[in-house]
């Protein structure tokens, strides 16, 4: 029989992912670990840096979201930010070790007018040795070929939960824009960057729904952001009961079987995670993580904590292509 990793699969059914969660952890950690290794050195984990690039005031009603403009959570917005500032941020990144740069903007969809800014942003960071991310909202064919034009690496649009539970988290867009701007990515020539949110409410059968989307797409995303719902003041799910945390790690091994050659990125809400949940995390087959004190708008856990726990754990900073970046654990990027 071949292994979970030997096969690329596009056809898992609900029945079997069930069984998968339905397995002892160890069972589950093990099939995961085993995965993880025949697509993936062992002991790496990529970094990226986030940088919102412009914050709150955004149209949208998604219920975990402090930047929705309908929610009150005291967020200061901000306008799309001057390029040299971009650069700056991107100059910083590099030098505390991050190998990839992530820009995100709190729109529906990038007007014609800011994609010319945009697109500066998108070559500038590329001239300072990164690798490029943006999550700007819905995309049109068009939009999305300009930016795999200027060379933008990845883009970032998530599903975040499974279709019958989107509807409930969102109602302002549909899971079907959201599929037609993946295509358009895609179709483009970028890399997909897609997962979701995990610790929403939702049940273990709607985050299967979710790995299921993510895994029956034309091709797995080449980076899975699994988020831990940040549960914000103000937001309609600031009060949402907390997850076992035990949970949080089987859904990132499920992730990993399913999607063997994919990134799985350990996404938002290590703020509070202990060092040993993300450690199993680790274990489970996450191998990205964001670095930097903070991700668009809330807390990440401090740069020299983070350096501390991958140094504990023996794991080693992933080169971006090209070589790009190597954090230096060793080193305070800072001093
Ligand atoms: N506005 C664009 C969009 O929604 O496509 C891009 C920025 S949006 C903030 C990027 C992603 O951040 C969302 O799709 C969601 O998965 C994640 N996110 C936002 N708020 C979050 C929270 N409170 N906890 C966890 N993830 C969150
Ligand atoms: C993703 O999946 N997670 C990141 C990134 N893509 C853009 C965003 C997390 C945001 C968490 C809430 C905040 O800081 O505003
Ligand atoms: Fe706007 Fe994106 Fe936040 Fe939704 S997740 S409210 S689209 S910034």
């Amino acid at each position: 029989m071949p292994t979970d990793a030997a096969v690329i699969r596009h056809n898992w059914t609900q029945d079997e992912v069930e069984r998968l969660f339905a397995l002892p952890f160890n069972d589950l950690l093990f099939r995961a670990q085993t995965a993880h290794r025949q697509h993936f050195p062992a002991n790496e984990v990529q970094i990226s840096t986030l940088l919102s690039i412009k914050t709150g005031a955004c149209p949208e009603d998604c219920k975990y979201c402090p930047q929705s403009i309908r929610y009150n959570t005291g967020l200061e917005r901000e306008p799309l930010m001057e390029l040299e500032k971009v650069r700056q941020a991107a100059r910083e990144a590099k030098q505390g070790g991050a190998s990839r740069f992530c820009m995100g903007a709190a729109w529906r969809r990038p007007k014609d007018r800011d994609m010319d800014r945009v697109i500066d942003m998108v070559i500038a960071v590329r001239e300072e040795g990164l690798e490029t991310c943006m999550t700007l909202g819905m995309l049109t064919e068009a939009q999305a070929q300009r930016l795999a034009d200027a060379g933008l690496d990845y883009y970032n649009h998530n599903l975040d939960s499974s279709r019958e539970y989107y509807a409930k988290v969102i109602t302002t867009r549909s899971y079907d824009d959201r599929l037609e701007t993946l295509a358009a990515v895609r179709e483009a020539g970028m890399k997909v960057c897609c997962g979701g949110i995990v610790g929403m409410g939702e049940t273990q059968t709607d985050r299967i729904g979710l790995l299921i989307e993510l895994a029956n797409l034309p091709d797995h995303p080449q980076s899975v952001p699994i988020n831990h719902l940040v549960r914000v003041a103000g937001t309609p799910l600031e009060d949402t009961k907390a997850l076992d945390p035990l949970d949080f790690v089987r859904t990132i091994a499920v992730a990993r079987i399913m999607m063997p050659a994919s990134v799985v990125r350990l996404s938002a809400g290590r703020m509070n995670m202990t060092d040993e949940q993300q450690a199993l995390c680790f274990l489970a087959g996450a191998n990205s993580i964001f670095y930097g004190d903070q991700l668009l708008t809330t807390d990440n856990p401090e740069a020299a904590r983070d350096r501390q726990l991958l140094a504990r754990l023996g794991l080693k900073p992933a080169a971006g292509e090209g070589g790009k970046a190597v954090l230096d654990l060793a080193r305070d990027p800072a001093a």
